[in-house]
């Protein structure tokens, strides 16, 4: 353990914080300002929500002398990312009356609200509960939520795996009562026995963990970049287990070459049901006990991996879990991709993937996606499901009803759009940044989309448009919209300034690497008009754009 003297300090305020309580409930009544007490600010994250201030208007409201417009952003606990027609309605009328209106899908098949006023946190978080949805430990050192590959292959072994998501986020949520208590008013318990947390004990772990259950052959879940990885092993329609893939995780810091990203290792194969659990829980006391606590930096699951070494760290986990991992089982991933359009699912019923630029749901315009899905919901019959890319999913259609879906997607001329769409736009996603997230360096989702056009018509002159490249820009290097996993990386520097990074793979096995540093518009696209050209000229058969960087850009 480390000597407590240099435990970093938000060690300190979990340890201290009641079982996550701390002085949130004091904070709230706080009228006189729009944010809460610091420490609260760090644990409120537990509970799903960040203090967040609105950027573009820090000057002028410095200039007035007034404090920061502060807001809070809430983010859902979603396993697999599924949502009923009913749970949809309700998020439609919530984000409305007590957000910006705009329902933001994550690149961890979930949603956040952006906007929420202090008063309107305990509201918002009461009707999410009459619909039975939560934002428990959606952020904070702990389990996240947990993704899972949206496409069905077999049904009956998808809704297996999908319950997997479920379970495992409800195996692996925190015992406090504090969200009950401080949200939904729930009468305070006085026997802290009863919320005794022997995974969490009182510090938590060291840091978010994520993790993601991927079904080959498509890694649309990006498994990898997981702490925690499962990858599903099926055979003749039958879920036999999963091979498990640990350390992966995708932040560095600009100019630390301490920090890295890091695809997760394959470490061996559990069995299915209570041996999975199993494994899983003491992956995550092994993280709790042997992760860093004074430098935050580098307390991620990868570094653990990584200091440990990958053997002693498997080691460890079998000594907890008292029986080995399995020798890793043969799998393949041939595609990492969201299936647009209309596709039958293996139940008979049909699924609709709606492509949705950054994740983005708001009516815009010509097109109207807010609208539609509200209507599409309240037929009652559709369900949905977020993907990790940031779209959506209206799923189990019946054939019967198939046909008035569809009535109403064209309508509010989503069929159009959908179908419309460039391949590389289809291919790209950028995550939040400006002017909510504190983090960012440079735009990202209000930069990409018109970044993109102008890529198309490039494409276009060397007869490229069809190409899927997978294309993603975050406003720094955490990496939260997956850009070091993809074939073009752009990672924000500075404002109007990205490093670009080439030569991941279609398939989610390869990181890309730097190529360039801080270019500004103009140099991004003279750089890849350049690199259009040669791929042209001298790619090999099939080769994807990745490929080709990797083979003929970065390997000098
Ligand atoms: Fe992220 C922090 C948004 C997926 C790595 N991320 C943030 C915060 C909360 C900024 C903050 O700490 O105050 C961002 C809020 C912006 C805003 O205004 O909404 C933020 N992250 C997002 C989302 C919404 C991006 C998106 O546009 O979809 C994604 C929400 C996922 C979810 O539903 O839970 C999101 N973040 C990711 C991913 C991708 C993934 O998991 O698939 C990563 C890279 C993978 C990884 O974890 O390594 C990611 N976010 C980070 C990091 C770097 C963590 C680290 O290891 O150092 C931070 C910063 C931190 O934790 O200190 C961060
Ligand atoms: Fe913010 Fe950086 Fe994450 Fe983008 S990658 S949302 S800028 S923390």
């Amino acid at each position: 353990m480390p000597d407590i003297k240099n435990l970093s300090p938000l060690e300190k305020v979990k340890v201290v914080s009641d079982g996550l309580r701390g002085t949130i409930a004091e904070s709230l009544q706080d009228e006189l300002t729009g944010a809460i007490r610091e420490d609260d600010q760090a644990l409120i994250k537990f509970h799903g929500m960040y203090q967040q201030d609105d950027r573009d208007r820090r000057e002028e409201r410095a200039e007035k002398k007034l404090e920061r417009l502060f807001s809070f952003m809430i983010r859902l606990r979603l396993p697999g990312g599924f949502l009923t027609a009913d749970q949809w309605i309700a998020l439609h009328e919530i984000a409305g009356e007590n957000t910006t209106g705009i329902i933001k899908i994550t690149t961890r098949q979930t949603v956040q609200l952006h906007g929420m006023l202090k008063s309107k946190i305990k509201p918002t978080i009461k009707e999410f509960h009459l619909a039975k949805l939560d934002s428990i430990a959606t952020c904070g050192d702990i389990n996240r939520n947990v993704t899972c590959s949206s496409y069905p292959t077999e049904l009956s072994v998808h809704d297996e795996i999908s319950s997997y998501a479920d379970k495992i986020s409800t195996f692996l949520k925190p015992k406090t009562r504090a969200y009950y208590e401080i949200w939904l008013d729930e009468e305070k318990i006085l026997d802290k026995k009863t919320e005794e947390d022997p995974l969490y004990l009182d510090a938590y772990l060291p840091r978010k963990f994520k993790i993601g259950i991927g079904i080959p052959p498509n890694n649309d879940a990006d498994v990898f970049i997981n702490d925690l990885g499962l990858i599903a092993i099926i055979e003749n329609n039958k879920l036999l287990g999963f091979n498990f893939a640990v350390g992966g995780g995708l932040a560095a810091t600009h100019g630390n070459p301490q920090t890295y990203a890091r695809l997760g290792t394959v470490i061996g194969f559990v069995e299915a049901g209570e041996k999975t659990f199993k494994a899983i829980y003491e992956v995550l006391t092994t993280q709790r006990d042997f992760g860093n606590r004074e430098d935050r930096k580098q307390a991620r699951l990868k570094y653990t991996v990584d200091r440990m070494g990958v053997d002693k760290f498997k080691e460890e986990v079998e000594k907890r879990t008292g029986f080995p991992f399995e020798e890793t089982k043969p799998f393949t991933f041939s595609e990492r991709v969201d299936y647009y359009g209309w596709r039958q699912n293996p139940s008979g019923n049909w699924d609709y993937t709606l492509f949705i630029e950054n994740g983005r749901v708001l009516d815009e315009g010509e097109l109207k996606l807010k609208s539609a899905l509200l209507e599409a919901a309240q037929t009652g019959k559709v369900s949905f499901r977020f993907t990790a890319n940031q779209n959506l999913i209206i799923t189990e259609v019946k054939p019967k009803d198939k046909k008035a879906i569809h009535k109403i997607l064209e309508k509010f001329n989503i069929i159009e759009q959908t179908g419309n769409v460039s391949a590389i736009r289809k291919n790209s996603m950028a995550c939040v940044a400006l002017p909510t997230c504190p983090l960012a360096l440079a735009e990202s989702q209000r930069y990409l989309p018109s970044l993109i056009t102008k890529i198309e018509l490039l494409l276009a002159n060397h007869d490229l448009e069809n190409e899927n490249i997978i294309t993603r820009m975050t406003g720094c290097p955490n990496g939260c919209g997956r850009s070091p996993a993809a074939e073009i990386g752009f990672i924000g520097t500075a404002l109007e300034k990205y490093n670009l990074h080439l030569g991941g793979d279609h398939e989610g096995y390869r990181l890309n690497r730097i190529y360039k540093e801080s270019l500004g518009e103009v140099e991004i696209l003279s750089e890849l008009d350049g690199l259009f050209a040669d791929f042209k000229k001298e790619r090999k058969k099939n080769e994807s754009f990745g490929d080709f960087t990797h083979r003929t850009k970065l390997n000098t």
